[in-house]
């Protein structure tokens, strides 16, 4: 067992959260990692209302374990679904691509944790005094929308910054992974990429496919211009968008370009047309298996490679 103080926070067995990501974070998959002892993740994305409600109850119908619901700021529906989380006693909601600390005093009052992603160290540290539980560090090697600091240094700066716990993201597939990252001072790690090849997990198998077929080199990173990056896999449609963006078309453009094209590759297996975003450890995730069998490989190997390291201490 390896047991962090976010495992006393959260009520869950294993330090491992599954990233909410948008279209692929469906009620299949986060029962499965609840179920496993780890924090299944909704990823409410642009969904409407409605659909994050229905989500919600699958999950609780699946499991009485801890959960949580994925609200990315941009999302047009950013206040009704914090009311549905509120609502629901939804226990841990999470957010991304922004600052939440106007929602948090009213999820706190609720009884709802709250854990922001976080690029930076000053949002740590602004989210920290209004109130968060805990924060995920997030590293540039991460899939989807990203900052520009990379894990390795990000987890030690927000480390050494916050009191809360850190939660490390980004690059992260494995136990080598957990290992690190609790070697970085965090207390526990968020994976995306790895949950995607989840048996459990919904995503169109040509998706999956393809990050099971990803090397070191695979993904590429899209809409610097908009000041919104996105790592993807690299396929046609993101370098249709890296010319869009080299020839200078109007950010309204890339955006529309964008518009439609997560949901075509993870619900249509659209590899050519649609965004794979995935993070750098795609290339380190190499099957497809059950939500528990990856966890306790995990945890397992991260166990073994903790307790050998003291061997080469003198
Ligand atoms: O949110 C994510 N990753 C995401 S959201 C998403 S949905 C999407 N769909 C289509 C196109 C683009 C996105 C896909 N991936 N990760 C968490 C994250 N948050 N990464 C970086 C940040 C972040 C960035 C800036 C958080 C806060 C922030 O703060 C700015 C500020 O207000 O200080």
């Amino acid at each position: 067992m390896i047991v962090t103080p976010l495992c006393e926070l959260l009520g869950i067995q294993h330090p491992i959260v599954q990233g909410g990501m948008a279209w692929v974070s469906t009620a299949e998959l986060v029962v499965a990692v609840s179920e496993a002892g780890g924090l299944g993740v909704i990823g409410a994305g642009n969904a409407p209302p409605d659909f994050v409600r229905d989500q919600v109850r699958q999950v609780k119908n699946g499991t009485d374990r801890p959960f949580a619901v994925n609200v990315p700021l941009f999302s047009p529906f950013v206040e009704k679904v914090l009311e549905i989380c509120i609502e629901e006693q939804v226990p841990v909601v999470a957010t991304g691509a922004g600052s939440p600390a106007q929602y948090i005093p009213r999820l706190k009052e609720a009884g709802i944790k709250v854990i922001p992603v976080v690029a930076s160290v000053a949002l740590a540290k602004r989210l920290e005094r209004a109130g968060a539980d805990a924060v995920v560090a997030e590293g540039m090697e991460s899939g989807g929308h990203i900052g520009d600091v990379a894990t390795l240094p990000l987890v030690p700066q927000v480390v050494d910054a916050v009191s809360i716990p850190v939660i490390a993201a980004g690059g992260i597939a494995d136990g080598r992974g957990l290992a690190a990252a609790l070697t970085l001072g965090a207390a526990g790690v968020q994976m995306g990429t790895r949950f995607i090849c989840a048996t459990e997990c919904i995503a169109h198998i040509n998706y999956k496919d393809k990050i099971v077929q990803a090397g070191d080199r695979a993904t590429e990173t899209a809409g610097h211009s908009t000041g919104h990056p996105v790592r993807a896999l690299r396929n046609p449609m993101v370098r249709e968008f890296v010319r869009l963006e080299k020839e200078g078309v109007s950010e309204g453009m890339i955006l529309e370009f964008g518009t439609g094209k997560l949901r075509l590759a993870v619900v249509e297996g659209d590899t050519v047309n649609g965004s794979m975003m995935a993070g750098q450890s795609a290339g380190l995730v190499n099957d497809i298996a059950p939500a528990r069998e990856l966890i306790q490989r995990i945890v397992s190997d991260a166990e073994a490679i903790l307790l050998s390291l003291s061997d080469c201490v003198r």
